[in-house]
């Protein structure tokens, strides 16, 4: 009985050992596959930037797409813009007084008529909104000299406005005569 029962332990442990080395074979049989699942993992990683790229190129279509146009569109709108100055004619020119420009301050920046110089055509119309609160005047000439006498708006209170016509090409300065560092000047071509 005795050496009976040492060959069973002696077998049990033979058993026990196979039965390990077989769960180290197996596990690392279980290790092996990472290796592969990496690859899978970079292939996918491979795919999703091919992607990416095939997203990012289909985007610069678009934005060259939409660019074309935009040019299209640009280039259209300067064709009409040609046309209107070829057959509009005489054109009328908008110079607003600035808000404030009753106090000193607005000349610092040459912005007490907005804009204070403007280019224009012969026979084109300036016309004067006076959208500030106080009362101005547009008089030809400037504050040194005085009035040219060329245009005078006379006394503009808030909310008017006053237009001229210029039919010859020169270069005209004016001021306010109530606030005379609001300077401005038309220059007709
Ligand atoms: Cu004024």
């Amino acid at each position: 009985m005795v050496s009976i029962d040492k060959a069973a332990i002696v077998f049990s442990i033979a058993i026990a050992l196979v039965g390990v080395a077989v769960a180290a074979v197996g596990s690392s049989a279980d290790n092996s596959p990472a290796a592969p699942s990496q690859q899978m993992s970079s292939m996918n990683t491979d795919a999703a930037e091919k992607a990416a790229a095939e997203r990012a190129a289909a985007r610069a279509d678009a934005a060259a797409a939409n660019a074309a146009a935009a040019n299209a569109a640009a280039d259209a709108a300067d064709a009409a813009a040609a046309d209107s100055v070829a057959t509009a004619g005489p054109q009328l020119h908008i110079v607003e007084t600035a808000m404030g420009s009753g106090a000193p301050g607005c000349e610092t920046s040459n912005a007490c008529y907005l804009p204070a110089d403007i280019t224009i055509s012969i026979g084109d119309t300036v016309q004067w909104n006076n959208v500030d609160k106080a009362a101005h005047t547009v008089s030809g000439g400037n504050p040194a000299d005085g009035p040219s006498g060329v245009f005078d708006s006379s006394l503009l209170m808030a909310g008017l406005e006053y237009s001229f016509t210029f039919n010859d090409a020169g270069n005209y300065d004016y001021f306010c005569m109530v606030h005379p560092w609001m300077t401005g000047s038309v220059t007709v071509n």
